[in-house]
């Protein structure tokens, strides 16, 4: 039998993780970084480990020579959100890119069509291009997009899965389909304060652009203006950002703006 180099195998995607984990992530600051809500709470990639492959080949009956064709998760990339609508907005923006930087190959919804488990996460494989020090490279990846409450439950089946070698005893097993309707009730109940936690969410990403803003503006100013009147300037800032009023925060930004403009006029 041919001997695995697993090492020549999975380097590339390490690549695809890494890449598909910064894109993924940048969406996510893109929203913020507008005072958008964002849909993405987290991002996280692995490279399947070597047993865990081994595992797969031999419960699917997968040729060893047919590894990075049959097995789509060996780049796995988990997409977390708050809320269940979220997942949909996740999909599109990823179908959005589908024949641009990636190719989408296959959806598998586990969200509708839960599994027997109680296992639900929306899935998408997709075909990521990639260049390394071996040349070329079109290889698979799968994205998972589950809710906060999805993935811890996913995570505890998982690892008792893994305890009782995939044979988890009946009882046990009931609780774990119960705790996965509970995780399901749990984000239906959530859904229903979405709009509002929306709100709260937009408005503390404008305070936090804001500040940064001011700061920055204050930090300008020591380039122009006279330092002793920056000092004022950026203790006065210090006392509006105690009170935490937005409007405060406007008005004195706008009237840095006007400083600003004064002082260049002047020099
Ligand atoms: P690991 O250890 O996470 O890597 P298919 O032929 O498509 O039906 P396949 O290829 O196993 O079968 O795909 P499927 O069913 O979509 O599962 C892909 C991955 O989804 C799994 O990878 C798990 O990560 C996750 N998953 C699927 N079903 C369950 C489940 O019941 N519970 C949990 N916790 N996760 C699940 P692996 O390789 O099975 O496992």
């Amino acid at each position: 039998m041919e001997i695995i180099d697993w090492n020549k195998l999975l380097y590339p995607y390490e690549q695809v993780v890494a890449e598909l984990e910064l894109k993924l992530n940048s969406i996510s600051e893109g929203f913020l970084r507008v005072g958008e809500y964002s849909p993405i709470e987290s991002v996280s990639g692995r490279v399947k480990d070597v047993s865990s492959i081994i595992k797969k080949l031999n419960r699917k009956n997968i040729p060893r020579d047919r590894i990075t064709e049959e097995i789509e998760d060996l780049a796995g990339l988990r997409v977390v959100c708050k809320f269940v609508e979220d997942i949909a907005r996740i999909v599109i923006l990823i179908r959005e890119r589908d024949g641009r930087d990636l190719e989408i190959v296959t959806e598998k919804d586990y969200i509708t069509n839960y599994k027997e488990s109680g296992y639900r996460s929306y899935h998408i494989i997709v075909r990521y291009p990639i260049t390394t020090a071996y040349g070329y490279k079109e290889l698979l990846a799968e994205i998972q997009i589950r809710t906060l409450a999805m993935n811890s439950w996913a995570t505890i089946e998982h690892m008792l899965k893994y305890k009782y070698s995939g044979k988890i005893p009946l009882e046990l097993k009931q609780r774990i389909i119960a705790c996965a309707d509970a995780a399901y009730k749990l984000d239906s109940e959530m859904s229903t304060i979405r709009d509002e936690l929306i709100e709260a969410q937009k408005v503390i990403e404008i305070k936090n652009n804001l500040i940064s803003e001011i700061l920055e503006n204050i930090q300008n100013l020591y380039y122009v203006a006279n330092s002793e009147h920056v000092d004022q300037l950026n203790k006065q800032f210090y006392d509006i950002f105690d009170t935490g009023d937005l409007e405060k925060m406007y008005i004195f930004n706008k009237q840095l703006g006007i400083i600003a403009e004064l002082y260049r006029k002047q020099n």
